[in-house]
């Protein structure tokens, strides 16, 4: 009998070990974070917008779950990235502010990465589209004709293929794997962000030359017709097409997850659109009847349509963990002459929420952010409060990466929420604008700092949120931010600025 008993055990025992040790493949599922730009909580169909159609966005949410009360960490592209990939607040570290096209790479080999983490996990890792985080040891030195160093291969990255930093700056060229695609020995690549280059017609000088007018900046070298930030000549074989873009780094993807089915990869994909200069495929052209913004959301949907269709044909999309979201809120004029304005109608960007992408209002970091993951989700809508620094704790928790102290420092294991079986969330969201402002939220009440910022940014018609004074407001009743109560609400005021404190002294290297 004892005998019988422990044989019957030994079975049991072996499947509980395997489960803890090897995982089935469906507790290491793909996983996709689809990172727009400059996509507004008001500008998809399932948002709330009834002037633009998103259908395929709508289905990934009508399939998934789609929050109303996530954030990025920050209202600008660069910050937000570097929280979302490192797990560590921006605001804690120097010079992650809107990075120029020749800036060093900001996140440093030594770091520990998400990407490094889903490695370690035994992930096939990508990053494919706009990158925005530097590249190479030092600003304006890199090699952009032999391979640039270091580069994503260093942080984590097993492929890479993106744009170096923005549409709208230089160099205006794909990178796979630290090096231009398609460059020609006999014509180099040079790079200036100080001085143009001697005999090379710019936006300023040469209007006559330019296809689309900027509005502000946005006046130096001209490529394909369009003036950017930044000088550079050379290179012409491997200058990329703006009305190519979306296609050819969806292409990219695509090609990523087919040669990868078979085995777990985690790929971190950043949309160009919506970002300036807004020239989409000419397909598209015409289609939104808002002009190139609405056209850049529908080339958008079209990019988030065609990656969930091949998973769909490869029979991996229960398998696969989509996250959607963008790195912060919306702008309508950002620096060309696009007819974003004239043509918005009644459409609403921000949605129901104040100010925009550079604002510490909240416009500025509650984005839309989509979460689909087969029968391991739910499908619904969830209000639970989620930040996009715990996307990387959230991730390690699912695959049981331990993070000891000082790996990827603010994050959060939010994976409940993620998957919508905790519907609260954060306790709060720390909130960063263009200026460095730093707002908390706490689900119901937002206190931003005070800040001798400006108040506005008169070119984008952005109101920044900055006031050499504290304000309060309680967003539960006043989405416009309207009422500050900061006077009235002494406590609260306390209690929040207090929180914000204690999170901004908590040493780096502590979780
Ligand atoms: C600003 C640019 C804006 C955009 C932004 C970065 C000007 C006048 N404005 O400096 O057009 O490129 O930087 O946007 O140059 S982000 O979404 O990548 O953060
Ligand atoms: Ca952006």
């Amino acid at each position: 009998m004892k005998q019988n008993k422990s044989i019957l055990l030994i079975p049991v025992a072996l499947v509980a070990i395997t489960s803890c040790t090897q995982k089935a493949p469906e507790s290491k599922p793909n996983v996709i974070i689809i990172y727009s730009d400059d996509v507004g909580y008001g500008d998809l169909s399932c948002y709330g917008a009834t002037q633009i159609s998103t259908p395929n966005i709508d289905k990934l949410a009508g399939l998934g779950l789609r929050f109303t009360n996530a954030h990025s960490t920050s209202a600008t592209s660069t910050p937000s990235r570097y929280g979302l990939l490192t797990g560590e607040y921006p605001w804690r570290k120097e010079g992650t502010g809107i990075a120029a096209g020749d800036a060093a790479m900001i996140i440093k080999p030594e770091q520990y990465t998400v990407a490094d983490m889903m490695k370690e996990a035994g992930y096939t890792t990508a990053a494919i589209g706009k990158w925005h985080l530097g590249l190479g040891a030092e600003r304006g030195r890199q090699d952009w004709n032999g391979e640039v160093s270091p580069a994503l291969n260093d942080i984590g990255f097993d492929y890479s293929y993106i744009l170096a930093a923005t549409g709208d700056r230089v160099p205006c060229v794909y990178f796979e794997n630290g090096r231009v695609v398609n460059l020609a020995p006999n014509d180099p690549i040079e790079v200036n962000y100080t001085t143009p280059f001697k005999g090379e017609p710019t936006g300023k000088n040469n209007p006559e030359l330019l296809r689309v007018m900027y509005d502000h900046g946005h006046d130096q070298a001209i490529v394909n017709g369009i003036p950017r930030i930044g000088y550079m000549k050379g290179g012409k074989s491997a200058l990329w097409v703006d009305e190519e873009i979306a296609d050819n780094i969806t292409a990219q993807a695509i090609k990523f997850i087919t040669e990868n089915k078979s085995k777990p990869f985690f790929l971190y994909f950043g949309t160009n659109d919506i970002h300036v200069p807004r020239v989409p495929h000419p397909r598209f052209v015409g289609k939104s009847g808002m002009g190139p913004r609405g056209d850049a959301i529908l080339s958008l949907d079209w990019t988030v349509g065609r990656i969930v269709n091949v998973l769909d044909s490869l029979g991996i999309t229960d398998n696969t963990l989509i996250i959607f979201s963008s790195d912060n809120g919306p702008v309508v004029n950002d620096g060309y002459v696009d007819q974003s304005v004239e043509l918005l109608g009644s459409h609403q960007p921000w949605g129901i929420w104040r100010g925009g992408k550079y604002s510490a209002f909240e416009a500025g970091t509650r984005v839309p952010m989509i979460a689909r993951y087969g029968k391991h989700l739910k499908a619904g809508v969830s209000g639970a409060l989620f930040s996009h620094i715990d996307i990387f704790a959230s991730l390690a928790n699912m695959l049981n990466v331990p993070l000891t102290a000082g790996l990827a420092p603010d994050s959060k294991n939010a994976l409940p929420a993620l998957l919508g079986k905790d519907k609260k969330g954060r306790e709060y969201v720390v909130e960063q604008n263009l200026n460095g402002t730093l707002s908390i939220y706490d689900g119901a009440w937002k206190y931003i700092s005070p800040s001798d910022g400006p108040a506005m940014i008169r070119e984008t018609n952005t109101e920044l949120g900055n006031s050499p004074l504290p304000q309060l407001y309680k967003l539960a009743n006043d989405t416009g931010e309207c009422n500050d109560l900061f006077n009235k609400e002494l406590q609260k005021s306390q209690e929040l600025q207090q929180k914000l404190e204690s999170e901004k002294a908590k040493a780096k290297a502590t979780k």
